[in-house]
């Protein structure tokens, strides 16, 4: 696949070896960032660039790594979030099992801007080639002089351990994974103080999503500049955005940031299948808000889509068409949801099951009409200030934005006794 980047994703998953990978450029970015430049000339590179982090929040990633504090003593660590468990998101996993050098060479100039001597790349228990293809790669590396002791005799230090998960949501959430990688329950922590600050064995560590690492090599090798250049948006560089629903054809392509959502879905994903209409979309996972038809020209990138009432979240997108129900399409989501709360604070852990319960009712045609105001309270219960972590607040922007564009069909369900989806 021709992409921007020309090897972000290798769309045929047959990974390059660590000879293909340099014969492409590959570990260009290690020589000239250790050879050539201080960590605060990367971590200046990088904030120039603007490139914002791709695992769902958006914040700057030069500005993050900025935060942690060089001039204490003591191990600092760099994570690699590859926790990647959003419904509807699988970008990563391209990145993980297609191009898994691209993810490593990222870390080294990550891990060399803040200064850690240790990093961990935190895997998806369910990503089982990803994982052997990581192993070998890092085997790889080390054999090169890319990882260990004194790299291409720099006298810089980097270890690379792979951690695998053991399938929960929660871990994707830095400060659940941290305590995870600590051998501890993956309840989140209270931030502040950030991980940045306080992290991994309370010492100074970065978490950075897979897609957010895997932009540095471009951006040492090309710079801020070239990276700002291909975008079509005020948000920097590509984006891998994905699209999964009942449309022609699903898929993950990497493509300048601030395509619209209208070429997303009609010159890449085909359109809706025969006979199906587009109802709406959910941006960038399930944890994001419903957008409809009135948005189909906002651009996907992180402001506009924000403008539009919802988030852009991961980037791929999922699509409801009008042969399935959206109360039965969020009540699945809540599902999830309710199922991977950590459990550690109440409104998360009581009101998720309570919502599911109430969508459940509705779809077996037993809901009530005080159903719907207990619906709408409970997006503001378990909104954000409320709870201890995003899961829940996450978890209703669907609930919200469905209560808001599509409030008919859950009142007829209350009306009609039934699911006018069912025969
Ligand atoms: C220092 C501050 N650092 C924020 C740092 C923070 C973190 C990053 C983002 O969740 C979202 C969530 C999901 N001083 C800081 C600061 N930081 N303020 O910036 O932090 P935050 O809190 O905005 O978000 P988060 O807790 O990291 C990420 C949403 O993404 N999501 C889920 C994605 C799931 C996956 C996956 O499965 N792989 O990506 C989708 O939308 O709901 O809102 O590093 O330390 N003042």
């Amino acid at each position: 696949m021709e992409t921007p980047l020309t090897q972000h994703i290798v769309a045929d998953r047959q990974p390059l070896s660590l000879k293909e990978y340099e014969r492409v450029g590959g570990y260009e970015s290690v020589r000239k960032v250790l050879k050539q430049m201080t960590p605060s000339e990367v971590t200046e590179l990088v904030k120039a660039s603007n490139l914002k982090g791709r695992g769902g929040a958006g914040f700057g990633t030069g500005v993050k790594w900025s935060f942690v504090p060089m001039d204490v003593p003591g191990p600092k660590y760099l994570v690699a979030n590859a926790d990647e468990m959003e419904p509807g998101t699988f970008k990563d996993r391209l990145l993980l099992e297609g191009n898994p050098h691209q993810l490593i060479e990222g870390m080294i100039v990550a891990s060399y801007a803040i200064q850690a001597n240790i990093s961990y790349v935190f895997l998806r228990w369910a990503y089982k080639l990803a994982a052997h293809e990581i192993t070998k790669a890092i085997q790889e590396a080390y054999d090169a002089g890319y990882l260990g002791e004194n790299i291409l005799g720099t006298g810089y230090t980097l270890d690379m351990h792979l951690h695998t998960g053991v399938g929960r949501y929660m871990c994707g959430e830095e400060t659940a994974l941290l305590n995870a990688l600590e051998g501890k329950r993956a309840n989140p922590r209270a931030k502040p103080p950030f991980p940045q600050v306080s992290g991994l064995y309370g010492r100074p560590t970065i978490v950075n999503n897979v897609e957010t690492l895997c932009c540095l090599p471009h951006i040492v090798n090309k710079g801020a500049e070239w990276f700002k250049s291909i975008s079509n948006s005020e948000d920097a560089g590509t984006k891998i955005y994905g699209i999964s629903g009942r449309v022609k054809k699903p898929g993950v392509w990497e493509l300048p940031m601030g395509v619209t959502v209208r070429e997303l879905l009609e010159d890449y994903a085909g359109g809706m299948k025969d006979g199906l209409k587009f109802r709406g979309l959910l941006p960038g996972g399930a944890s994001t808000d419903f957008m409809v038809e009135e948005h189909l020209d906002v651009k996907m990138d992180y402001a506009s889509v924000a403008k539009a009432g919802s988030r852009m979240g991961t980037g791929t997108m999922i699509i409801l068409d009008d042969k399935t129900c959206p109360v039965g399409f969020v009540l699945n989501l809540q599902h999830f949801f309710a199922q991977e709360s950590c459990g550690f604070c109440t409104p998360c852990r009581e009101g998720l099951p309570w919502v599911e319960k109430i969508l459940l009712a509705m779809e077996r045609g037993e809901g009530k009409p005080e159903h719907l105001n207990i619906l709408d309270f409970h997006t503001q219960f378990l909104g954000p200030g409320n709870t201890f972590c995003a899961l829940a607040p996450g978890a209703m922007e669907p609930l919200q934005s469905a209560l808001k564009y599509f409030r008919a069909d859950f009142e007829r369900h209350i009306t009609e006794k039934r699911c006018p989806w069912k025969k």
